[in-house]
């Protein structure tokens, strides 16, 4: 019997929860407490979600006169958004630390004893600087144990990114898309408005393994450290194309989805790099190598840094593997 174009039993509609669910069962002793704080995150992100569509209506636009611990700017939507996640995760049983790149300090919860088995980092909104021209911008999260025997909140966020159990970001885009990893690939949702659920769209994403599309922002090129003046020098000489919106959830999603590289470098203005470790590179390299891509921060894989503050930030490479590879090898 031939198989229908549209088979109804097997191109089934599968919402975020019943994914959660169903990846769950297969770990026989799951109590379930990861999916929770995956339901919570869902549902912050349909929440920012529908701000961002209304901020400028809401006259949320603009700066809030506050500045967060990096000194920089924040803006309304980033409190607003903040407030979201907090209010989302805060009473979910087994989270035992909120850390997000607008707080000085990570929150501690609960402890070990009082049921705090995971900590979740973030950052609320990224790239808000760009909400009033109206590009893509996004919520990025990063799932860790929580160290039972370690009392200070700073010391059981610290862990190197190999450590976390789940990431994701949330773009909010043309439209609203989650990409999430629990290390076992990278699955794809696309927030359908109109019945308020995230449905599975894609799974096991894979990056495409080459693309001539570099993603930076070349204003700093003078200042760049010389192997990436010479990776550009190639790029431009090897018929490669240039793509940066400067918001990182956009330009990784795009690299992710398209393949190529995107990049951060150290710059005179931020010698470090202006990403951080915790928050943005180490999330964005567990998605990224789970779905077959690279990611370096320096010499290193991203993932294997041992971060010595919350707010660390570091330069980030990442992207389809014989892209990487090939811009390391002008470092
Ligand atoms: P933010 O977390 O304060 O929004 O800053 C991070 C953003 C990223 O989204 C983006 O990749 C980068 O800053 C762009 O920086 P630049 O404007 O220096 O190119
Ligand atoms: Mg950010």
């Amino acid at each position: 019997m031939n198989r229908p174009d549209h088979d109804l039993v097997h191109d089934n509609l599968t919402s975020l929860q019943a994914h959660v669910l169903s990846e769950e069962a297969r770990y026989p002793g799951a109590q379930g407490d990861l999916s929770w704080i995956l339901s919570a995150i869902s549902l912050a992100g349909k929440t920012i979600a529908n701000k961002v569509r209304r901020a400028r209506l809401d006259g949320v636009l603009g700066a809030h006169g506050t500045e967060n611990v990096q000194g920089e700017q924040q803006l309304k939507m980033d409190v607003i958004a903040n407030e979201i996640i907090m209010r989302c995760l805060g009473d979910r049983a087994s989270v035992a630390v909120l850390a997000s790149e607008e707080d000085e300090e990570p929150r501690i919860l609960r402890r070990s004893g009082e049921g705090g088995k995971y900590c979740v980092l973030f950052d609320p909104l990224d790239g808000s600087s760009n909400l009033d021209s109206c590009v893509g911008v996004g919520t990025i999260f990063s799932v860790t144990v929580n160290d039972p025997e370690e009392p200070d909140g700073e010391k059981t966020v610290c862990q190197p990114g190999s450590k976390q159990v789940a990431a994701g970001y949330i773009l909010y885009g043309s439209s609203t898309i989650m990409c999430l990893t629990t290390g076992d690939g990278v699955d794809m949702f696309e927030l359908d408005q109109a019945i308020g659920s995230f449905l599975r769209v894609k799974t096991k994403l894979r990056i495409p393994e080459k693309g001539e599309t570099y993603s930076i922002n070349e204003a700093n090129a003078e200042t760049f450290p010389e192997g990436y003046q010479k990776y550009l020098r190639f790029a431009h000489s090897s018929g490669y194309t240039s793509r940066y919106i400067g918001s990182m959830v956009s330009d990784v999603h795009r690299t992710l989805i398209r393949g190529g590289v995107f990049i951060y470098p150290p710059t005179a203005k931020n010698p470090d790099g202006k990403l951080r470790l915790l928050y943005e590179a180490n999330p964005m390299a567990m998605l990224i190598e789970q779905a077959g891509g690279l990611s370096y921060s320096g010499d290193q894989p991203t993932m294997q840094i041992q971060p010595e503050r919350l707010h660390q930030r570091v330069p980030v490479l990442l992207g389809s593997p014989v892209e990487v590879a090939r811009v390391r090898e002008f470092l």
